[in-house]
């Protein structure tokens, strides 16, 4: 079997590159280990920026979330019984749209499959890549009915696999780098179904930890709340965790918390990382695959988002009109931006967690850093761009 692109996973990345592929009448096979059931029930993200929804809407992806998302205009930050509201939609124009991910996905999966009619496996097995330096690379995988290996010639792949794939694993280790960072704290990551409590995401800095509140629909609210690193989700009982969200986002004139059955409860140790270059021959790497963003500041999927864009377009120019423009820049292109994540991630990071880092130096710089967004027009200006994400359009 011949395909001109092979996308290994149905994320965000590797869907959003098929889609774009498929528009121009480019064939590909997307292989995905996952049923497509469980992919579209799969919940993770909701903030997505607004360049990111103006890149999916000029490809046609975005009709869906359009109708159905709601529109984010500030952020809120709760410090010693206090509310500071930021309202950065007022000082730049821009907000966020909150859109679960497994609708996205849902969506995506829909118009690549059954609108542009892209081939797609779900439920593969043993993915491996070959000959990715030479003109000639190959996929194999093993089907899920028959159990045979399957053998798939490619002129490109896109390893969109995410953090745990097997894409980034063939870079061969002495011409690819991998900075890590390792924020040394846990989130505790939750789903509650309960309408959301406030009308924009919220953090309470506390000396117990941070605590985080976003919508996600008007029945799921995502909660955060800051644990030891590799705690046991089963240390947090149902009353535990409301009594801590309680406590850690408490605050004068806030709405109390509506309670709902938590329907997911883990701990995420916070750590990021960007593998640089993101190509190695004929391969090239979008999304998590590539680089990792703790959900601190809520960046990753419109990483995803950004690297898709390019890379779909890019292999749309190589394939149709022979021009390599995009191809060639792409890998620069997308490690400048996760830096730019990255490192505001990092700075974000130091204003939620110095309170309670039992550190008094970190914790008052922490306030500072705080501080200094209700007191200088430059500094407030500055952060909103940086959560907003990217100025040009994607
Ligand atoms: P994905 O979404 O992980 O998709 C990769 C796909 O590849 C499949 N796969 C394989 N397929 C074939 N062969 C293999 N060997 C394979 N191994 C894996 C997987 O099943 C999967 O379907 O990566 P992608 O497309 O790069 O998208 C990245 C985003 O999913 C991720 O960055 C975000 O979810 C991160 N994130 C957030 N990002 C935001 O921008 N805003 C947020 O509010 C936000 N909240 C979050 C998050 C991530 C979270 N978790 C679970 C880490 C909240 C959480 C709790």
């Amino acid at each position: 079997q011949r395909v001109p692109v092979v996308v290994v996973g149905a994320g965000p990345a590797g869907l959003t590159v098929g889609n774009i592929l498929r528009a121009a009448g480019i064939d590909c096979l997307v292989l995905e280990t996952e049923t497509r059931a469980f992919i579209e029930r799969r919940p993770r993200a909701g903030v997505i920026e607004e360049w990111a929804v103006r890149g999916l809407e000029r490809r046609g992806l975005a009709r869906v979330l359009l109708e159905r998302a709601q529109r984010h205009t500030a952020f809120e930050f709760r410090f010693a019984g206090e509310r500071h509201r930021f309202e950065y939609t007022a000082l730049t124009g821009s907000h966020h749209y909150i859109y679960p991910q497994q609708f996205l996905v849902t969506d995506l999966v829909r118009e690549y499959a059954d609108v542009r009619g892209g081939r797609i496996r779900f439920g593969v097995r043993g993915v491996r890549l070959r000959g990715l330096e030479s003109d000639r690379p190959s996929v194999s995988y093993v089907c899920p009915d028959s159990g045979e290996r399957r053998v798939v010639q490619a002129a490109f792949v896109a390893g969109c696999d995410g953090a745990r794939g097997v894409t980034r694993a063939v870079l061969p280790s002495g011409r690819v780098r991998t900075a890590r960072h390792d924020y040394g704290v846990g989130w505790l990551a939750l789903l509650a179904e309960a309408p959301p409590s406030s009308d924009c995401v919220v953090f309470g800095m506390h000396p117990s930890g941070v605590a985080g509140h976003m919508a996600r629909s008007p029945e799921v609210t995502r909660y955060y709340l800051q644990c030891p690193p590799g705690d046991d989700p089963d240390n947090w009982s149902h009353d535990r965790i409301w009594t801590q969200l309680r406590r850690r986002l408490a605050a004068s004139g806030a709405r109390p918390l509506v309670e709902g059955r938590l329907i997911e409860k883990r701990v995420l140790d916070m750590h990021g990382y960007v593998v640089e270059p993101m190509v190695c021959g004929r391969l090239f790497l979008a999304g998590d695959a590539a680089h990792l963003t703790a959900p601190i500041a809520a960046k990753g999927l419109n990483l995803a988002l950004h690297d898709a864009f390019l890379l779909g377009d890019a292999l749309v120019a190589h394939l149709s009109r022979g021009d390599d423009t995009g191809l060639s820049g792409y890998s620069a292109a997308c490690v400048a931006q996760a830096w730019d994540y990255q490192e505001f991630s990092q700075w974000l990071a130091e204003l939620y967690h110095g309170t309670a880092s039992g550190d008094p130096y970190r914790a008052g710089a922490a306030v500072a850093r705080m501080r200094r967004l209700f007191t200088s027009a430059v500094a407030a200006t500055a952060f909103a761009e940086q959560y907003l994400g990217i100025r040009t359009s994607g």
